[in-house]
């Protein structure tokens, strides 16, 4: 019998960060958790030096945090690195994560396993979506055309017989922590340089702003400078950053440090932090403002309001997905509170509602509780990382 303890991980970073952020979050847990060894390949180092600085972006080997990092270049350079490494051929799990393609000296390794009758359990990891049929579609199967492989297509999700969504094991351990502790608020406001703001205006409703650029903004950021409570934006440096520094009352800078109030609201642009210091921010603030895949996920174990700027696809495919989560999640709202969230989640990602800001803080307080049935029914589904773990055992058993 045979089990499953090292894994080939392959990631192309398509556009941003959660390509490589999902990646890089389940390499971790596959180590630090199952204590199982990852090799992650990844064709950008550049990206994935922002999520983890310690990444050095000229190593074509290296291993941080007990994972082996391998660029990933053409396929000579595939074969050459898999042939320097101590453990030359396919691990028991090599997982073409977003889809993307497995290289063919890859491939022709695990063919090679396979007719020795060890064949590694091939994944094809999905994108998260909240749609009805991704459960039909969740582990099913996909032959190789020539070669004796069979393919998995492993589907996160948020229903059952879905994968679920990645969750570490300490997490909630972490934020109950992080959440009792002043002191810890206090050294993430340092981090970030917003001390002197926290300590100003302890009253002001705290918001986190990681979004594409959005043509809502300007009318959300002339809601806020109206807005009875003082609004404190905390907004990480990209592409949101450089937008709302275009914006009449901003100084023009997009850099970490930059600020400017007018009327009830203070812009503070904080630095992209890494990955793991990315969750006390969402933790720390009242609303949070996500997007694409990883952010998103993360705002929901953070149990706080949030609003998701869904990664925008062709033809709108994406407004689809919006709903389908929507349509998980706000049922169990009451309907006013419903109401809010829905029309603001629509007018953040393009559609023809108005944004009302008002309705959406006077529902925080309800959507705060709903976050954390959301949490209960999310926990029901076990963590992805264990999940995958436990399907590619049964696939070898
Ligand atoms: O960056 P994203 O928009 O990423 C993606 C990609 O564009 C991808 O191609 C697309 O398919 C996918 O979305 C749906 O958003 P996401 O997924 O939230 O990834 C951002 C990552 O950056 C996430 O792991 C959190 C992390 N992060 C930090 O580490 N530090 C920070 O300061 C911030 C703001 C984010």
């Amino acid at each position: 019998m045979r089990t499953i303890t090292s894994w080939d991980l392959f990631c192309r970073v398509v556009d941003n960060y959660g390509d490589i952020g999902v990646c890089w979050r389940l390499a971790r847990q596959l180590t630090q958790e199952h204590g199982h060894t990852v090799r992650l390949w990844v064709d950008d180092l550049r990206s994935f030096e922002k999520l983890c600085p310690a990444v050095d972006v000229t190593a074509e080997a290296q291993r941080v945090s007990g994972v082996d990092i391998r660029q990933w270049g053409d396929d000579a350079q595939v074969a050459a690195l898999l042939a320097a490494d101590a453990h030359a051929t396919p691990h028991d799990v090599v997982i073409g994560a977003f889809a993307c393609a497995v290289p063919e000296p890859m491939l022709q390794g695990m063919a090679a396993l396979a007719s020795q009758g060890t064949a590694p359990v091939w994944i094809n990891l999905e994108y998260l979506s909240a749609e009805n049929w991704v459960a039909e579609y969740h582990a099913m199967q996909s032959p190789h055309p020539q070669l004796p492989l069979v393919k998995y297509f492993f589907f996160p999700g948020f229903a059952r017989n879905t994968g679920g969504v990645l969750r570490e094991t300490h997490l909630g351990a972490q934020r109950a922590t992080f959440n009792a502790s002043p002191a810890a608020h206090q050294a993430l406001w340092h981090r970030l340089g917003v001390d002197d703001l926290m300590r100003e205006h302890p009253d002001a409703l705290r918001v986190s702003l990681f979004a594409y650029a959005n043509p809502a903004l300007p009318t959300l950021v002339a809601q806020w400078e109206a807005s009875p409570l003082p609004v404190i934006c905390l907004v990480p440096e990209g592409l949101a950053a450089t937008q709302i520094a275009e914006l009449p009352g901003s100084t023009g800078a997009a850099k970490a440090g930059a600020r400017w109030s007018r009327g009830q609201l203070t812009v503070a642009v904080v630095p992209f932090v890494p990955q793991e210091h990315y969750d006390p921010l969402l933790w720390a603030c009242d609303i949070n403002f996500v997007r694409g895949e990883d952010s998103f996920v993360r705002a929901q174990w953070a149990l706080q309001p949030f609003i998701w700027h869904i990664y925008p696809q062709s033809d709108d495919v994406h407004l689809t997905k919006l709903d389908a989560f929507l349509a998980r999640y706000a049922p169990a709202l009451p309907e006013a509170q419903a109401n809010a969230l829905r029309t603001f989640w629509h007018a953040w990602n393009g559609r023809p509602d108005t944004l009302d800001w008002p309705a959406l803080v006077a529902a925080a307080p309800t959507l705060r509780n709903r976050a954390i049935t959301w949490e209960h029914t999310l926990l029901h589904l076990g963590d992805l990382a264990a999940n995958l773990v436990a399907f590619c055992e049964k696939q070898v058993k």
